[in-house]
């Protein structure tokens, strides 16, 4: 990493002192939140009170944490199915703002705040940017789309709590993005990795070389990234880009963030409490276990989310963590048990497939997988664009290039796959989430 910008520890934020509660009162608030969400879901939520009805149980039941592994499951289905307002538990008159998820497919997921909602999301935001080491007196130009998106107007909110001056430059207009951060002394940038690889490509083509301008921190998520895309980053611009989790059902950004330590993500377990469960059997799983992401608000109004199935798969680590913080961390998410594709007959995550390419001399961190069915058999392919040096080398260089790259792949998902090297600049950029996986098989 480049030693031109200090990483030197900053001012400590008075909310952040939640993040440091001690555990007996960290599990006695939760468990006091946790029985006021219920009863009010209850209330005012007809299918969470249906399906509590059907399972004989009342918010009294809730009498401790463990309890909660007794009560009904959200989906993002019962979302759609109650388009667009149907989980609102309170009068539409208490409703400060609306969000929208659209997913891939169909109706979007609409979600409602109140005053009070706004309040808490920028204080977990808040609490995410300080633990990325951003303070009062930082400039951070937020490319995060504003919109029905959550990630603008979250980071928006955050950043302005903590004292921090907001560039709401939005998504897109990549000219415009590089001036502000050229011209505008930005010390920390919000926005999904992929993009800022997108931003370091055109402000290199501009000959401004990241490294010698004051940025230092980047709050990267929205979309998975791997620790070797972190290496890229931070090796080429020279500041430290931390991941931050969320997701428009239980908030928008900022449900879980990395500190100083990198190593894993503290959940605002005092609005979120997280509960890892096997997919296939749904029982929850220890500390340390793989398995699928659940999460319930416990301080939400509008739209309480009770145990949420984020579809997310990550273990928690209960172990402390060096930087003091009491809350528990996840592992970094990389996975989500429907971006899984099977390929005759092996799972795959295109997570393991950046992982292997990137690990390759000559590659840039731009790829594409393109799932085919041809005579009925399922074909693989890996786009990958390699730097310029590589592919001004000659054939034999880059038939050794592809070569290693395929057997990467292969050492990692145990199937061969083609794998096309392309000319920098091929793979479309993307100015949100990027998409990795194009199957046109035809099922
Ligand atoms: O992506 C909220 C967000 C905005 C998070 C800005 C971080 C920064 P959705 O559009 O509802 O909300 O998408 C949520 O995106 O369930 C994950 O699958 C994925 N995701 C979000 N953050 C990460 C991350 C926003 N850091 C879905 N790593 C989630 C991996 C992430 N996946």
């Amino acid at each position: 990493m480049s030693d031109n910008k200090t990483h030197d520890t900053c001012p400590f934020h008075p909310a952040s002192a939640m993040d440091y509660l001690p555990l007996p009162s960290l599990r006695d608030l939760q468990l006091r939140r946790l029985q006021s969400i219920v009863s009010h879901a209850c209330r005012n939520v007809r299918l969470f009170r249906q399906r509590m009805e059907e399972r004989k149980l009342t918010p009294d039941h809730v009498r401790t944490l463990d309890d909660l592994s007794k009560l009904p499951f959200t989906v993002k289905t019962d979302l759609r199915d109650e388009y667009p307002l149907g989980l609102l538990a309170v009068p539409m008159t208490e409703v400060v703002r609306l969000h929208a998820s659209s997913g891939t497919t169909g109706k979007p997921i609409v979600v409602a705040y109140t005053k009070d909602d706004i309040d808490v999301w920028s204080n977990v935001m808040l609490r995410s940017l300080a633990s990325c080491g951003v303070h009062a007196g930082d400039v951070v130009q937020n490319s995060y789309g504003y919109g029905l998106f959550t990630g603008g107007l979250g980071a928006h909110y955050g950043a302005e709590a903590l004292g921090a001056t907001v560039v709401p430059t939005s998504g897109g207009n990549t000219a415009r993005q590089i001036m502000v951060l050229k011209d505008f002394g930005v010390t920390a940038i919000c926005c999904t990795p992929s993009y800022f690889l997108h931003l370091i490509e055109r402000a290199a083509e501009e000959g401004i070389d990241i490294c010698s301008l004051p940025i230092r921190i980047g709050v990267f998520g929205a979309e998975p990234w791997t620790d070797a895309m972190r290496d890229v980053i931070q090796t080429t611009t020279g500041i430290k880009a931390y991941d931050i989790y969320g997701l428009s059902e239980i908030i928008g950004p900022g449900v879980a963030n990395e500190c100083a330590q990198q190593h894993g993500l503290h959940v605002f377990e005092d609005h979120f409490y997280p509960e890892i469960i096997d997919p296939r059997t749904e029982q929850v799983l220890p500390d340390g276990e793989e398995g699928e992401l659940v999460l319930t608000t416990l301080s939400k109004r509008a739209m309480p989310m009770i145990r949420y199935r984020t579809r997310d798969i990550t273990c928690l680590f209960a172990e402390p963590c060096p930087c003091g913080r009491t809350l528990r961390r996840i592992r970094r998410i990389n996975r989500r048990t429907d971006d899984m594709f099977i390929i005759r007959g092996v799972n795959v995550f295109p997570s393991q497939i950046e992982t292997a390419l990137l690990n390759v001399e000559g590659t840039l961190p731009h790829y594409q997988i393109i799932l085919t069915r041809q005579h009925g058999l399922d074909e693989i392919e890996v786009q990958v664009e390699v730097t310029s040096a590589f592919f001004g080398d000659t054939i034999g260089a880059l038939e050794k290039l592809q070569h290693r790259l395929s057997k990467a792949i292969e050492n990692t998902i145990g199937i061969r796959a083609a794998v096309r090297l392309v000319k920098p600049q091929t793979i479309q950029r993307s100015e949100g989430k990027a998409k990795r996986v194009i199957d046109q098989r035809t099922l």
